[in-house]
C-alpha cells in the first residue's frame, strides 16, 4: 500500500525514529509530528510539531491526511498528571480530529502494559480482559476503547498494536517472550495500514518468538508475517546470572519493570 499523505505522531520518540526512514517507500508525503526536535525535513517530509493535548493543533495536524500512525504520547509509566494530557486527552483529540477531517484508518501504538498484570508464562489472547499494570497501561486501554467507539459510531478503522519490547535485540528473559524486532515492527505497521476491512482490531505486536505469552491466532489475519525470533538470543540470555529475587513482581508479571514503578503496592 502507498498512502498519499501519512501522519506519524511521536516521530521524535524511540519507535518514531525507527519508523521515520522506513516509511518513505510507503507514502508520497510523510507528515511528522512531535513536541521534541524533529531535525530537518527530507524532500518527502513535512514537519508539524503539535501538542496532543491541543485540540485545535490536532485538527490542523490531521488536515489532508489519509492515515495515522499514532506513536505519540507518554511511552512509559509516569504519574497520572503526565499521562492524562498526553495519552488520554491526546488520544481523544486525535480521534475527534480524525472524525472531523475524514481520516479513515489509524494504527494505534498500544502496549503490552494493557495486560501487564497477567503472570509471566501465561498465554493470553487479545480478547482476554484488560489487566493494566499502571496509569500508562490504563491510558492505552482507554485508547483501544476509544478506537472501538469511533469505529462503531463513525466507521473509523483502527488496528491497535499491543507492542512488546521493540528493540534491536531482546533485552532479557522477558524479551524471549515479547521481543519485537525493528524489521518486524515495520512489517506489522505496514500490514496494519494495508489490510482491508480491519474494522476495529487489537493484536499483540511481537516477533516470531517460540516462548510467546500472546496468541493472536484467533484474530483477523492482517498478513503480518514476522521474520525474526528471540530464540536466536536465548542461549546468551539464559547464560546470564539468575535474577536476584524470582518472586519480585517485576519477574512475576508480564509488565516486567513497570511493576516496580509508581505508587502501587503489591499484595
Ligand atoms: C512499552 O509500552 C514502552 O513504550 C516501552 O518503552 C517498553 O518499556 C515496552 O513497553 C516493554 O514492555 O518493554
Amino acid at each position: 500500500m502507498r498512502c498519499r499523505r501519512l501522519l506519524l505522531t511521536g516521530a521524535a520518540g524511540g519507535l518514531g525514529r525507527v519508523l521515520r526512514p522506513r516509511l518513505q517507500r510507503h507514502c508520497e508525503r510523510l507528515r511528522l509530528s512531535d513536541l521534541a526536535d524533529l531535525g530537518g525535513a527530507a524532500a518527502h517530509e513535512e514537519l508539524m510539531p503539535a501538542d496532543l493535548a491541543d485540540a485545535h493543533a490536532m485538527l490542523e495536524l490531521l488536515d489532508g491526511v489519509d492515515a495515522v500512525l499514532h506513536f505519540g504520547g507518554v511511552s512509559v509509566e509516569q504519574p497520572f498528571d503526565m499521562v492524562l494530557p498526553a495519552n488520554i486527552v491526546g488520544v481523544f483529540n486525535l480521534y475527534e480530529a480524525a472524525r472531523l477531517q475524514g481520516v479513515r484508518r489509524i494504527v494505534f501504538a498500544s502496549s503490552n502494559h494493557v495486560t501487564g498484570c497477567y503472570r509471566q508464562g501465561e498465554v493470553i489472547r487479545p480478547t482476554a480482559p484488560a489487566r493494566p499494570d499502571g496509569y500508562y497501561g490504563i491510558s492505552k486501554a482507554f485508547g483501544e476503547n476509544l478506537a472501538s467507539l469511533y469505529f462503531d459510531r463513525y466507521g473509523i478503522e483502527t488496528v491497535s498494536l499491543r507492542l512488546g519490547n521493540c528493540a534491536p535485540e531482546p533485552a532479557d528473559r522477558r524479551g524471549l517472550a515479547i521481543w519485537l524486532s525493528h524489521d518486524d515492527l515495520e512489517r506489522l505497521v505496514l500490514a496494519s495500514l494495508s489490510a482491508e476491512d480491519v474494522g476495529c482490531l487489537t493484536i499483540y505486536g511481537a516477533s516470531d518468538n517460540p516462548r510467546a505469552w500472546w496468541d493472536n491466532s484467533a484474530e483477523r489475519d492482517i498478513g503480518y508475517r514476522p521474520q525474526d525470533s528471540a530464540e536466536a538470543y536465548r542461549a546468551q540470555i539464559e547464560a546470564r546470572p539468575p535474577v536476584a529475587d524470582p518472586q519480585d513482581p517485576t519477574e512475576l508479571y508480564q509488565g516486567g519493570r513497570f511493576l516496580g514503578i509508581g505508587p502501587f503496592p503489591f499484595p
